[in-house]
């Protein structure tokens, strides 16, 4: 019997378990709809980053041979969700059969499961075994403990894929973990090293023309454009980051620098998501690199922990918890995104400087990510849904299994801590130490009080001194309290005016 075969923007992969046993007869199927593209308003260059890609994805797969079928989005017959395409192709092909990878968003997956009852046809999901740790295995790891934490379970996948392990079965340099030697603040003058550009194909000219012409009223930017929209391209990235700049990885992973979106951050995280490439390749090549003495174990060990450790932790967590981990909000935090994460005017020169990465690269770097813009949220209370919506709609490598726990539980503690062990609070000296930002800035990081104090510093206070009841026990929090009470009651009561008048100020849009 011949099948139809589902492969989503994010599945483009020719080892994809929707496409490991392709029978003559059976057909590919992949369609740009309106409604992925729109469900949250996704930044340009994501979609064209996708489109592109499955394109050419979807070229490829032809040029070997296999019966594709691709629907673009300006298609006169398209119908714009993936439900109403999958049944348009059933009907079209008489096929009965739909056979599918397990995909990166829960409501997908429902979408796919109604497709029996609402469709009529069988639908096989198949495991997502592009991932290092199956959903069901992640749950054999995480039942009966009391409190999941990263690092033990980095060190089982270290063990379990032989990664950074000695003939002896220790780790590499006899730690398991380099993370001391990874947060050095910024050298002077420390700069990006340039990145490569790709030629672009007609592939890409036309699916800018498009984008540019639909989505034009979205947050970003969409060109200049320099992702890189297939494998091949994808693996000169790889190759260029691990020969050129991982060996400069580990140093200043935490620091972020003025007019520096990238500095030596891999940027591989789309293509990684997308399926242009694969982990394990990656933390292979990596290992490599440190093996044959090409960069230090402490920028090897960073770069794999992030893939092997937290990128498929955080997978683990959110199918583990899902579809309750959504609704989670521990702080019941409520106030409105202000405006200035869309670009609107403010006089911090942190959020600006990450918000205007995000609109021109549809990327800013993890610690700009968590310590700015989460860090901001977190401490200013902003509703949780809409701080998520921000994050998946923005980055280009964004989907809800990585955006969620990341935005959600390490960002926002939103979790109550099933993800991390307690809240990524900071003030603003903070930041001033890990980057150059403070020196250009309206506000103070050194002043708490008064008009041009930076809001960073009274927001931390107020954060923990309005959830008292919720973080006094964590004891990763030891000093907090301690020092909070040995403020005068004048001082906290200066702090929480002026934390109201900073949350006045993001309101009004006057910060
Ligand atoms: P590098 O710094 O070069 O790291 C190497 C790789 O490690 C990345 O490509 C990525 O695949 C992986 N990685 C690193 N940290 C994480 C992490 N915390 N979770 C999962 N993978 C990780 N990452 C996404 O891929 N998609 C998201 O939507 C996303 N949303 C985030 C939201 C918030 C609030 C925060 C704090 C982090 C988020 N991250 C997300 C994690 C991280 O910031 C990005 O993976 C990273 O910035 C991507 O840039 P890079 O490829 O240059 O990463
Ligand atoms: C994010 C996205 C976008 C922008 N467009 C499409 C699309 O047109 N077709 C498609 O198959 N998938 C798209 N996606 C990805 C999905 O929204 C969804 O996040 C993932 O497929 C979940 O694994
Ligand atoms: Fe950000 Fe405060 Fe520094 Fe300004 S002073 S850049 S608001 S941390």
């Amino acid at each position: 019997m011949s099948h139809l075969r589902l492969v989503l923007a994010d599945q483009l992969s020719e080892s994809l378990s929707a496409l490991t046993d392709v029978q003559t007869g059976d057909t590919i199927l992949m369609c740009e709809v309106t409604e992925e593209a729109t469900y949250v308003r996704h930044h340009p260059k994501k979609i064209a980053f996708l489109f592109a890609a499955m394109r050419h994805f979807a070229a490829e797969l032809s040029d070997k041979g296999f019966q594709v079928r691709y629907v673009t989005l300006n298609d006169p017959d398209n119908s714009g969700s993936l439900t109403t395409e999958v049944a348009r192709a059933a009907k079209e092909l008489r096929l009965k059969q739909v056979i599918v990878t397990e995909p990166g968003e829960y409501r997908v997956r429902q979408m796919m499961q109604s497709w029996e009852a609402d469709l009529g046809l069988s639908v096989d999901i198949r495991t997502d075994d592009r991932f290092l740790c199956a959903t069901d295995r992640f749950a054999r790891w995480a039942s009966g403990k009391k409190q999941l934490r990263m690092e033990y379970f980095y060190r089982e996948m270290r063990k379990a894929y032989h990664i950074l392990i000695e003939a002896d079965g220790t780790p590499s340099g006899g730690q398991w973990n380099y993370d001391k030697d990874n947060r050095k603040p910024p050298a002077k003058g420390i700069v990006s090293p340039p990145r490569i550009s790709h030629p672009k194909s007609a592939i890409l000219n036309e699916v800018l023309a498009l984008v540019g012409d639909r989505f034009s009223d979205h947050f970003g930017t969409l060109e200049p454009f320099h992702f890189a929209v297939t494998r091949a391209q994808a693996l000169v990235e790889l190759d260029d980051f691990i020969a050129r700049i991982l060996p400069r990885f580990g140093d200043y992973q935490d620091a972020m620098v003025k007019g520096e979106a990238f500095l030596n951050h891999s940027l591989l995280s789309s293509y990684l998501n997308a399926g242009l490439l694969l982990p394990l390749e990656i933390c292979r090549k990596a290992e490599a690199a440190y093996r044959n003495n090409h960069v230090p174990l402490n920028a090897a060990e960073g770069f794999i922990r992030q893939i092997l450790g937290w990128r498929e932790y955080v997978r683990g967590i959110y199918w583990l918890n899902m579809p309750a981990y959504g609704g989670l909000n521990y702080f019941n935090t409520k106030r409105p995104l202000p405006d200035f994460y869309w670009g609107g005017k403010t006089g911090m020169a942190c959020i600006k400087e990450a918000v205007d990465h995000t609109r021109e690269h549809a990327y800013s770097h993890h610690i700009q990510r968590l310590m700015v813009t989460g860090n901001f949220a977190l401490i200013a209370g902003l509703d949780v849904k809409q701080v998520q919506d921000w994050y998946l709609a923005v980055y280009s490598d964004a989907y809800e299994w990585v955006e969620m726990p990341n935005t959600l539980g390490m960002a926002l503690f939103g979790d109550g801590g099933l993800l991390g062990s307690k809240p990524y609070a900071a003030s603003g000296k903070y930041i001033d130490k890990m980057s150059n930002y403070c020196a250009g800035c309206r506000y103070d990081p050194q002043q708490m009080l008064g008009e041009t104090a930076c809001p960073f510093n009274a927001l931390y206070w107020d954060f923990f001194a309005r959830n008292r009841d919720k973080l006094e026990a964590n004891q990763r929090l030891p000093f907090v309290y301690s020092t909070w009470d040995k403020f005068s009651p004048e001082r906290q009561n200066g702090i929480k005016t002026q934390a109201a008048s900073v949350l006045d100020r993001m309101a009004e849009g006057t910060l």
